[in-house]
């Protein structure tokens, strides 16, 4: 009995994938899907987009593939540089074909949150110069609202001096409760790559009008952007704990 139920362990632990591989699967799977030769390609942040660049790499390397990577963010901008991919910019390809990017929780309607890694502002400016938004991640980011599983807020990118204007507004305004992201050790805040602050908000209620709530919250004079990405998706591709690629 025991034996058996051993094997039955080992076999079980040998198909669960690692959140590593469940990132790295989904990724591939955009880039081979959503790529193709001659493409402008925005280049998301984050730890899954790291995957996806490699693969790009790799395909260009073998398929030589002509590609102009435009980055979201300091980490994109470096990433590209490191796989000796062809690094471009808004202003000169303003119209993109695809855009890979990561999120920190999507939604049952591919409502996003983004900008846990603080990267949100790049993010929507670059995704929404692309024909198509495709996002990449592993299975816990998969939910049925927002909020269900990513419990550290909703990033929004805000003005330093209007930090806690914005703060009291929104908590009246919303409820929940915004924090200020503070940098690791608590020595300050964190300074996004445009200079702002962001404000996480927690706490929040569930809704499916996000679309009114985005749109009244970017109506307060200093904030810059919210890390809600509404109706801007095209596709998700999560991995699975079973090496699998559920699409959405
Ligand atoms: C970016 O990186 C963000 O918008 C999101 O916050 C984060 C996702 O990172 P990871 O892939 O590491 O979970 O895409």
């Amino acid at each position: 009995f025991l034996l058996k139920r051993t094997l039955t362990s080992i076999r079980h632990y040998s198909t669960m994938c690692s959140l590593e591989d469940a990132k790295k699967v989904a990724a591939f799977k955009a880039v081979d899907e959503y790529v193709k030769n001659n493409y402008i390609v925005g280049v998301g942040s984050g730890s899954t987009v790291v995957y996806a660049v490699e693969r790009l790499a790799e395909r260009v390397n073998k398929e030589k593939l002509n590609l102009v990577c435009i980055p979201t963010s300091f980490q994109a901008r470096q990433l590209i540089i490191k796989h000796k991919l062809v690094l471009g910019e808004l202003e000169i390809h303003p119209q993109l074909d695809v855009c890979i990017d990561g999120a920190d929780e999507v939604d049952e309607n591919l409502t996003l949150i983004k900008g846990g890694g603080g990267c949100l502002l790049q993010e929507k400016i670059v995704a929404s110069c692309a024909k198509q938004l495709i996002i990449i991640a592993d299975h816990t980011k998969n939910s049925v609202q927002l909020g269900d599983k990513y419990k550290k807020g909703i990033p929004i990118e805000v003005v330093p001096i209007s930090y806690v204007p914005i703060k009291n507004k929104i908590e009246t305004m919303f409820g929940g409760e915004l924090v200020l992201r503070m940098a690791v050790a608590k020595a300050g805040p964190v300074v996004t790559d445009n200079g702002n602050f962001i404000l996480d908000w927690k706490n929040f209620k569930q809704t499916k009008d996000w679309q009114k709530i985005n749109a009244e919250i970017q109506l307060i004079p200093g904030v810059v952007e919210t890390g809600l990405f509404i109706g801007m998706a095209e596709k998700a591709y999560f991995g699975q704990e079973d090496g699998s690629v559920k699409e959405q």
